[in-house]
């Protein structure tokens, strides 16, 4: 659901999610907004309450385009004020019948359309787009290459970041050394078990390093202590 439906279906018409929508993996409905519209001039927002800069989407009109538009599964309204994405959700999402996703412009809409239907808010993260709609895009993206058959190799899922909490270990192709920087030797060595446990010890410290935030939440899912000596 957008005043912008040409933004789609965008990226996702390209690649592995172009691939499996044109073979009917996945569907994709586009919803224009201002077909909701009430009077002759398909007004869709107000200025604020208030007052303030920008417009907010009117709640009667998001109300009949949700209820006369929205599929299975729930809505959800892209926001920062939303929770954060995760790939737990991604992960529930994609395994249910479906979304129905409410992109936002100008200001965004007014609060009792979220509060009265009970609408989901998710964030991609803190900063502002100028709409949801590639928030909205991000989202099925992420859903898409989970769906049996979109990626071929099961093993690259299963590898990733965040399958455990972890982010992922560094990769390297040819050339073997380039500006002078060379792979790292172990994994030239051809000693499967040793490179399985120095790319472990390399997920390990980048979420270290580089996340403290999740490295803590795995410490803590394991019961550790946090602090400097499990920081
Ligand atoms: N916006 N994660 C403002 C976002 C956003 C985000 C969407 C901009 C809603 C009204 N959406 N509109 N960050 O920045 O999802």
């Amino acid at each position: 659901m957008t005043l912008f439906p040409e933004m789609f279906p965008g990226s996702l018409g390209c690649s592995l999610a172009g691939k499996a929508l044109a073979d009917g993996l996945w569907r994709l409905e586009t919803v224009d907004i201002r077909g909701f519209a009430g009077d002759k001039h398909r007004t869709v927002d107000d200025a604020p309450f208030g007052g303030g800069p920008g417009m907010v989407m009117r709640p009667d009109v998001l109300d009949r385009v949700i209820t006369e538009a929205a599929g299975p599964g729930p809505v959800i309204y892209l926001s920062p004020r939303g929770r954060l994405l995760d790939q737990a959700r991604v992960k529930t999402l994609a395994a249910g019948p479906g979304v129905s996703l409410l992109c936002g412009r100008y200001e965004g809409v007014d609060e009792r359309a979220i509060e009265a239907r009970g609408i989901e808010e998710l964030s991609l993260g803190d900063f502002v787009l100028s709409g949801g709609e590639p928030a909205a895009i991000a989202l099925i993206d992420a859903c898409v290459r989970l769906l049996p058959g979109v990626i071929g190799d099961q093993a690259t899922l299963a590898e990733e970041s965040f399958e455990d909490g972890l982010l992922e270990y560094p990769h390297y192709t040819r050339p073997q050394v380039w500006e002078g920087r060379a792979v790292p030797e172990v994994l030239l060595s051809g000693h499967h078990d040793r490179i399985r446990q120095w790319r472990q010890e390399q997920r390990e410290k980048a979420t270290r390093e580089r996340r403290p935030d999740l490295w803590e939440r795995r410490l803590a899912s394991q019961g550790a202590e946090p602090g400097p000596k499990n920081g």
